[in-house]
């Protein structure tokens, strides 16, 4: 085992009993269950510890009801932790509990307004981080990235969004030379030197999954996807995340991985 593969860990927050009120780009027919989704994110908290991730489970703070989505409070590299201005308004000041709960592993840095990232907005792959400027990510927070991490030898590539919350809504990594997308999102020739499985666009919401050691946590109910993501070599365990997905949730989102 790899020096890295013996000290993963993940962050994650639990689900506030305020969730039912978490922001939503267009709100569902159905009402969110909070009790619900609280037991989709302990189903997927020991999903992660079942591929030996440490995790870390934070306490739900009832302030904040988008609380349990840790992934866009900051971006970690190389012991290097960006902590964001979260993009909407409702959500700043959940950063500082997840800054604490990251700072014994990684050294931090801070953005300042005008700048907003959330780590949704943030893709890495190897050396390179893509970033959706988005309704949440301004050229401010693209350009605080690119100062913390080109000095690290990071390549940091905007991709410009339109009509998607977060780059990571339509693409994400399964290893350094592997991601899915979703078709009719981003042009695939936009990412270079990288193996594109593609989504159909009817499952884009299988396109946002978390691959940890070989293997894929992805949303149940969603077979083409599956069959794509195995016949690649990946194992797939599949969660389900119907309430988190009414609060524009996906599989990353809930988790930052150190
Ligand atoms: C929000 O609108 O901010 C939350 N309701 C959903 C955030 C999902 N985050 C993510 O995919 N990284």
């Amino acid at each position: 085992m790899s020096a890295r593969e013996e000290v993963m860990r993940a962050i994650c927050r639990e689900v506030p009993e305020t969730f039912d009120r978490a922001v939503v780009q267009s709100p569902s027919h159905e009402p969110i269950q909070a009790p619900v989704a609280q037991e989709q994110h302990r189903a997927y908290v020991r999903a992660l510890e079942g591929l030996g991730l440490q995790v870390e489970v934070l306490p739900a703070d009832p302030r904040f009801p988008d609380s349990c989505f840790v992934e866009d409070c900051a971006v970690v590299a190389e012991g290097v932790g960006l902590v964001a201005r979260l993009g909407a308004d409702s959500r700043r000041g959940e950063e500082p509990a997840i800054a604490a709960a990251l700072a014994p592993h990684a050294r931090l840095e801070t953005m300042s307004a005008p700048a907003t990232l959330d780590g949704g907005d943030c893709l890495r792959l190897g050396k390179r981080w893509y970033v959706g400027r988005s309704q949440r990510t301004n050229a401010a927070g693209v350009a605080r990235l690119r100062s913390v991490f080109a000095p690290l030898g990071f390549e940091v590539i905007e991709v410009r969004l339109h009509g998607v919350l977060h780059l990571k809504c339509v693409c994400s990594r399964l290893d350094d030379e592997t991601m899915l997308l979703a078709d009719g999102s981003i042009p695939p020739e936009f990412f270079r030197d990288v193996r594109i499985l593609r989504v159909p666009a009817d499952e884009a919401y299988a396109a946002n999954c978390l691959s940890v050691r070989g293997t894929v946590l992805m949303p149940a109910g969603f077979p083409a996807t599956r069959r794509v993501v195995e016949a690649t070599g990946f194992r797939v365990v599949e969660l389900d995340h119907s309430e988190i997905r009414k609060a524009d949730g996906a599989m990353t989102c809930l988790s930052i991985v150190v």
